[in-house]
């Protein structure tokens, strides 16, 4: 019997790593996307399959967390084996800006699906996994963070998940769920959001070494990351629902970097050597020498990044460190790709593009450059 598995968030980053990775699996995928104005699944296009050639085996639904009816119609027409809630309102600081939305989907949304299943008495068939995350851990109460380290989180988005982990147990616990957490720790790649940290690097130094940008402006570059890639994370997923009892796990890599270290990386990608100077809001990183080969647009002496407090959060997550051991031990999980191979992908693919752009630039095309963080 072919799989059934239903992804939301399927159009985000690692919903579109996971509905491939279930598609070479032989699964049939079911992924949730959302209403917009514009087209939003350019990260799946590639997978996309046309309902008139095709005997689909990747269907796309529309639907939203906050919407009960829509998420318990669309559990009931696909009956599940699998459910991945993968989909929410991913940005830290935007929850600052948004708390109470941020609840809804993150936390109520989660509650939404769990009580879906419930419903529709799939509870003994369904199995459920939530992307739960290391912002739980927020201001860390013992490093590296394991399973059993206190939870302490720092910001709308944390809070709503922790809500969301929790309700995961408690149905677990109370109706015999297979529902678990995977508690993951950043995870990144070229598929990124352009408003996370590592992709802003990449996608901003980027243009910035093809003249389409002059400056990047940061937050706060002291902040301590376990950053690993996307496509190991996913495969992880998966893993954690096909055990024998649904067991919650920290994945993560064990290893920790500064954001600092993740902009001298991405700038040596592009042959940028920089010299960090100043403090606080006053650092900023110049130009020592250029392979003007890589980078043509760039000098030496050139400041190309500042400190914009904007980019401060309310309350920060300085620090965070996984330890995988339980994953590595009971699953055999271990994460293939490290940091630097990672953002060595994603700088090569975001020049790639801005190389594209400096081309129609050249040729009297206008280009969007929004780049919020
Ligand atoms: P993305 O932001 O790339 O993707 C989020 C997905 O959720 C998108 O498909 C988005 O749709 C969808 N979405 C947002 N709001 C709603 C809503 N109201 N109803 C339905 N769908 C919605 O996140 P990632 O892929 O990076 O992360 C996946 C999950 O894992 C998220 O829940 C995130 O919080 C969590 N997580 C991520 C980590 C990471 O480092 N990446 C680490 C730990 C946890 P649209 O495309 O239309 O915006
Ligand atoms: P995070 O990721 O908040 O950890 O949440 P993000 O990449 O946004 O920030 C990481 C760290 O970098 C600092 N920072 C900046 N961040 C952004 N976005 N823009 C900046 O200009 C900037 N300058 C410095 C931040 O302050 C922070 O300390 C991600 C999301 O994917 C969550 O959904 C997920 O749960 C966690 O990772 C684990």
């Amino acid at each position: 019997m072919t799989k059934k598995a239903l992804i939301t968030g399927v159009t985000g980053q690692d919903g579109s790593y996971l509905a491939e990775f279930l598609l070479a699996k032989g699964y049939e995928v079911h992924g949730i996307k959302r209403r917009a104005s514009l087209f939003n699944t350019g990260r799946v296009d590639h997978i996309y399959q046309d309902p008139h050639v095709t005997n689909q085996n990747f269907k796309l639904h529309y639907g939203d967390l906050s919407d009960t009816s829509n998420l318990t119609r669309i559990i009931q027409e696909v009956q599940p084996d699998e459910v991945y809630n993968l989909g929410a309102q991913s940005h830290v600081a935007v929850s600052f800006e948004a708390p109470e939305y941020t609840a809804d989907v993150d936390g109520i949304g989660t509650l939404r699906l769990l009580e879906a299943i419930r419903f529709l008495g799939l509870e003994k068939k369904t199995r459920f996994y939530q992307a739960s995350t290391s912002e739980l851990f927020g201001l860390v109460q013992e490093t590296p963070q394991k399973e059993t380290t206190p939870f302490y989180p720092r910001s709308p988005y944390a809070v709503a998940k922790m809500y969301a982990y929790w309700i995961t147990v408690n149905y677990r616990e109370s109706y015999g769920m297979y529902a678990c957490n995977g508690i993951l720790f950043n995870h990144e790649s070229p598929r990124r959001g352009e408003t996370f940290v590592t992709r802003k690097i990449t996608r901003g130094l980027s243009n910035i070494a093809m003249g389409l940008e002059s400056c990047l402006y940061m937050g706060n570059i002291d902040s301590l990351r376990d950053w690993g890639h996307a496509k190991d994370y996913v495969r992880m997923q998966w893993m954690m629902l096909q055990q024998d009892e649904a067991v919650d796990y920290v994945i993560g890599t064990g290893v920790q970097y500064s954001v600092r270290e993740f902009i001298t990386w991405s700038a040596k990608e592009l042959g940028i050597e920089l010299e960090f100077t100043g403090e606080g809001v006053d650092e900023k990183a110049t130009v020592k020498s250029v392979d003007n080969a890589i980078s043509p647009a760039v000098k030496t002496g050139d400041v190309i990044m500042k400190i914009d407090p904007r980019y401060f959060r309310p309350a920060e997550v300085e620090t965070l460190l996984g330890d995988p051991t339980k994953a590595k031990e009971k699953l055999g999980w271990v994460p293939e790709i490290t940091a630097q191979e990672m953002c060595a992908e994603m700088v090569a693919d975001d020049l790639k593009t801005a190389k594209r752009h400096a081309l129609l630039k050249e040729h009297g095309y206008e280009l969007p450059m929004a780049l919020e963080g």
